[in-house]
């Protein structure tokens, strides 16, 4: 979707700089990223950065899972350095590290008081994630109403997201209207952005289901930290469908996922693409998957292995960033305190 047809909501409290677009993005540092996070997510929010962008590592939202605290730590620079690598530049927009910005939790627990149960429990996350344990966490449950806060303390009008997340960004909107319905206009109504192609990058063994971090099986993803020899070998082996025909259609979700992927790696539409492979085989398909994937990942991978080498450096760029959006926060946070009837300080 183009920044001409973005509908902007009534500006709260002078909080746009010129004409431009505010958007907010988060990845959660729950496992290796993979080319579902880098097509749907990341890789468009280094192509599109304005300074009005802010980028963040939702820490917080990973604790939502069971997790290993060290392991936590060292993954939270490890997605920065995914970012950085993917060309997001803190000189232009800004990227921090979620728990660094305490306006987060603040702020979720007043949302907290607005969103509803019936509303939470219809979530589509929660409920594959919730079916998927024995025990499940109120933190589980409550992963919107957070990420609502993390849109809307930063009065974004955009979020760029991946076709998973559009749900939670929809009901991050119904919050906002309610809030601003019970106590006055405080909160930028935000909406969902999804790329033309990569939107919803499928698994590679398992093509109706999503590729995700933590439930796709190795063969499943491609990580971005493999080498190109794993990536070709299992774009080669992904299950396809009977058949010979290359098109994109619902009983065809194996070749209509590949389709997709060239669609995103190549800038062609996907109609444009089946015509050209009329006659070709999926063996061919597959192979110009592989060489336009890893051509799109390789100058990432190479900027990636030079940041690894510079964590003191990327923590330095991280605490930058935190400064930059408490500004913003902390004034999003007077703003829902006065409103809310809290006493001043
Ligand atoms: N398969 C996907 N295709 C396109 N976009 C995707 N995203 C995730 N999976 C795909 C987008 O990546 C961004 C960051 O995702 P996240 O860290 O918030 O986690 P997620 O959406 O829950 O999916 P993951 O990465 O697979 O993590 P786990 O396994 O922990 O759930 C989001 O914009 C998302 O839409």
């Amino acid at each position: 979707m183009g920044k001409q047809d973005s509908h902007r909501s009534q500006p709260v409290s002078g909080r746009y700089h010129d004409a431009m677009v505010r958007t907010f993005s988060g990845i959660q540092p729950t496992g290796e990223v993979h080319l579902g996070n880098y097509l749907g997510a990341f890789g468009r929010w280094a192509r599109e950065q304005e300074p009005e962008h802010f980028f963040c590592i939702v820490d917080l939202h990973a604790m939502t899972a069971p997790y290993d605290p060290p392991v936590l730590r060292e993954r939270v620079v490890d997605v920065a350095c995914w970012l950085l690598a993917a060309g997001i530049d803190p000189d232009v927009s800004i990227l921090f590290i979620q728990s660094h910005v305490r306006e987060h939790t603040e702020c979720t627990w007043i949302l907290n008081c607005v969103a509803t149960m019936g509303e939470l429990s219809r979530m589509v996350q929660y409920k594959e994630k919730s079916a998927q344990r024995q025990s499940v966490s109120v933190g589980l449950f409550d992963y919107p109403v957070l990420q609502a806060a993390d849109i809307l303390l930063y009065d974004a009008d955009e979020v760029p997201v991946g076709a998973d997340q559009q749900q939670h960004v929809e009901l991050t909107r119904d919050i906002a209207q309610r809030f601003n319905a019970r106590f006055g206009e405080t909160f930028a109504l935000p909406r969902a952005t999804l790329p033309r192609a990569g939107a919803r990058v499928m698994d590679l063994q398992q093509p109706d289901r999503r590729m995700s971090k933590s439930v796709s099986s190795p063969q499943g993803k491609i990580l971005l930290s493999e080498s190109e020899e794993i990536t070709r070998k299992k774009i080669m082996r992904a299950v396809t469908d009977s058949g010979t025909e290359i098109r994109a259609a619902e009983d065809k979700p194996g070749v209509s996922n590949l389709l997709d992927l060239l669609a995103a790696t190549t800038g062609a539409e996907i109609a444009e693409l089946e015509t050209r492979y009329k006659g070709k085989n999926y063996g061919d398909l597959k192979r110009d998957v592989a060489e336009s994937v890893n051509g799109v990942l390789r100058p990432v991978r190479q900027r990636y292995a030079e940041l690894r080498n510079d964590p003191a450096e990327v923590a330095a760029l991280l605490r930058r960033g935190a400064g930059a959006a408490r500004e913003v926060a902390s004034k999003t946070m007077d703003r829902v305190r006065e409103r809310t009837g809290l006493v001043a300080s």
